[in-house]
């Protein structure tokens, strides 16, 4: 395990076969994406992808750069890392860069689900079909804590009203269990524009949600 305490960036960290991240907001979130992406890619080939977030995060480019915290799934596409009819976008939602958003990762094979999908439901049978989509194969799991409510998770840098509740959060990653996850992160939570710590603590309850999903963790109902 490897971690850089020294900035937004909280942490990378690799264990055995398994990676999990946690990213702060703009430049550091996607190159660290992209950085444990491409090492799973030298393990395991062409990733599944569980992609919650309220943005697509599949911009060509944003302001003239190729890298930054709205381009790294488009990367991932051009670099090959993605099995994509093994992609699903879960909380896409609110204000975007363009109004074709929705139709980014569709165009590209991916399944989208808008957060307005979701809403006032169980997310537990969305997540039983995301297990059959995903199937045996390698699965990454990124999640942007903007696509929760902002009522619930206000700390980050492009919120979106309408977003997912941390109930629905939990019913997405516990709804993980049994699949063949080889990676994960956590990313735009931003300490300063959080209240009380409610972010950063969801956040970190998150996390351990993710470890408690790996593959052969043992479970106490
Ligand atoms: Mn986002």
């Amino acid at each position: 395990m490897s971690c850089n305490l020294g900035g937004r960036f909280v942490g990378v960290g690799q264990v055995g076969h398994f990676g999990e991240q946690a990213g702060g907001p703009f430049f550091d979130t996607a190159p660290s994406r992209d950085y444990l992406a491409l090492l799973l890619q030298d393990k395991y080939g062409p990733v599944g992808l569980i992609h919650v977030d309220a943005h697509p995060d599949l911009q060509d480019e944003v302001l003239g750069s190729k890298i930054c915290h709205g381009t790294p799934f488009k990367r991932a596409y051009d670099e090959g890392l993605l099995d994509c009819s093994r992609v699903i976008q879960i909380g896409l939602n609110g204000t975007g860069y363009s109004s074709d958003d929705c139709d980014l990762g569709r165009s590209l094979g991916f399944r989208v689900v808008k957060a307005q999908e979701c809403w006032y439901k169980s997310l537990e049978p969305l997540m039983a079909e995301v297990r059959q989509q995903m199937g045996e194969g390698p699965v990454y799991l990124s999640f942007d804590i903007d696509a929760i409510d902002p009522s619930f998770c206000p700390g980050t840098g492009s919120p979106e009203v309408g977003g997912l509740t941390t109930i629905q959060a939990l019913e997405l990653i516990r709804g993980c269990r049994g699949l063949n996850l080889v990676g994960c992160d956590l990313v735009e939570v931003s300490p300063p524009y959080d209240v009380a710590a409610m972010t950063a603590v969801t956040g970190a309850h998150l996390l351990f949600e993710m470890l408690c999903v790996l593959p052969g963790t043992q479970r106490q109902d």
